[in-house]
């Protein structure tokens, strides 16, 4: 079967015939079908059994025709395989019960070996790339972005026990943060070798930080994971949610992809980020706007970013799970449309 490789063409800079487009979170709750898989399984459940996390991958790809298609999974995943306990609760997101906010508790944190405990990820991608005719995507959570998970429990508004740690007990900060390091590397390696064909590392939680503080307490851990990756000569997207502050350090993060949340304009970031590619950036929320002014907007979203070196279509975050289906498909074929070369 012949594989469309324009998303890959686009990740390396290289000319394509059209700009493809995915959107993250892509397969998940705005989907019905998604919903019917879910609702004879916890959400757990559904992360580790690889033959529904294939069915649910593809569905973004068979019913919108996506040009790429990322890994069914979630990012707290390998913070689970690291030791701790990982709840997920209905209508409140993941819960970490015992939370890490002291020595004893980033000491007990093992560094596990991925393939003999996220197995059912490799064999997810495994099998996925037997049925896929687009590339596919691996993931992981970018360190400062799972710290917060573990050290507030949960999800966050204020993110006070994070930066309380940062502030009052750097060394134990930058300590888990070398662990969920070490973690991540190996975690995304072994994606690659089973499989995925790029990665993308979700931050995002980011731009909760001043930029002196990105700097030093989350960028060198990212750092350190696209220096790992580089054997497995992989294209890496990083998306640093909220990041537009931060666009001059996360270029010098090593990734070949930056990806853009919406608060930024696409032209102003390419003209910011060099000869990298760029992946995004339509607020997930304009999907609502009627056809013919969705359909305007793209255009001139695709004007904007007409000087990028490479342009992945994207939202500039996840799509909202009450979002109509068949809004997104007005984007996906207006994007494929419009960008005609
Ligand atoms: O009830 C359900 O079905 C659970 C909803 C859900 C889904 C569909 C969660 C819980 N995770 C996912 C899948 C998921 N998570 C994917 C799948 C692949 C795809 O994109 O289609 C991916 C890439 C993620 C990544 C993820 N999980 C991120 C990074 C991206 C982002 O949205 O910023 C984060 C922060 C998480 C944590 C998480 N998992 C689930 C929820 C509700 C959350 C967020 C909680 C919060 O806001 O803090």
């Amino acid at each position: 079967m012949t594989m469309n490789d324009t998303f890959l063409k686009a990740c390396r800079a290289e000319p394509t015939d059209y700009t493809p487009i995915w959107m993250m979170r892509q397969a998940g709750r705005y989907l019905p079908e998604y919903q019917k898989v879910r609702g004879k399984v916890t959400f757990l459940e559904l992360c580790k059994s690889p033959e529904l996390c294939v069915e649910v991958t593809l569905q973004p790809i068979d019913i919108l025709h996506m040009d790429a298609a990322i890994l069914f999974s979630d990012i707290l995943i390998p913070m689970e395989a690291m030791g701790l306990r990982l709840e997920f609760h209905e209508g409140k997101g993941p819960v970490f019960p015992d939370t890490v906010r002291d020595k004893a508790a980033v000491d007990s944190l093992m560094i596990p070996e991925p393939n003999e405990t996220m197995g059912f990820v490799m064999e997810t991608i495994k099998l996925l790339r037997k049925e896929l005719k687009v590339p596919l995507i691996g993931f992981a959570g970018a360190p400062f972005t799972c710290a917060t998970y573990l050290i507030e429990g949960g999800s966050s508004k204020v993110f006070w026990e994070t930066k309380k740690m940062m502030f009052t007990a750097p060394e134990l900060f930058h300590k888990l943060m070398q662990k969920i390091t070490a973690c991540t590397s190996a975690y995304l390696v072994a994606q690659a070798h089973a499989g995925a064909q790029a990665l993308q590392i979700f931050d995002s939680w980011a731009g909760i930080l001043a930029p002196c503080d990105f700097r030093e307490f989350a960028l060198p851990y990212v750092k350190r994971i696209i220096a790992d990756l580089q054997p497995t000569k992989l294209p890496i997207i990083y998306f640093a949610n909220n990041g537009a502050t931060l666009l001059d350090y996360s270029v010098d993060s090593g990734a070949d992809v930056i990806g853009l949340d919406w608060r930024i304009n696409i032209g102003d970031a390419i003209r910011r980020v060099g000869n990298k590619a760029v992946q995004g950036n339509i607020d997930p929320f304009a999907l609502l706007l009627p056809k013919d002014k969705l359909r305007a907007r793209i255009k001139r979203l695709l004007e904007d970013a007409t000087d990028a070196k490479g342009h992945i279509f994207n939202l500039g975050h996840g799509i909202h799970q009450f979002t109509p289906p068949e809004q997104a498909k007005i984007a996906v074929d207006a994007v494929h449309e419009l960008s005609q070369r």
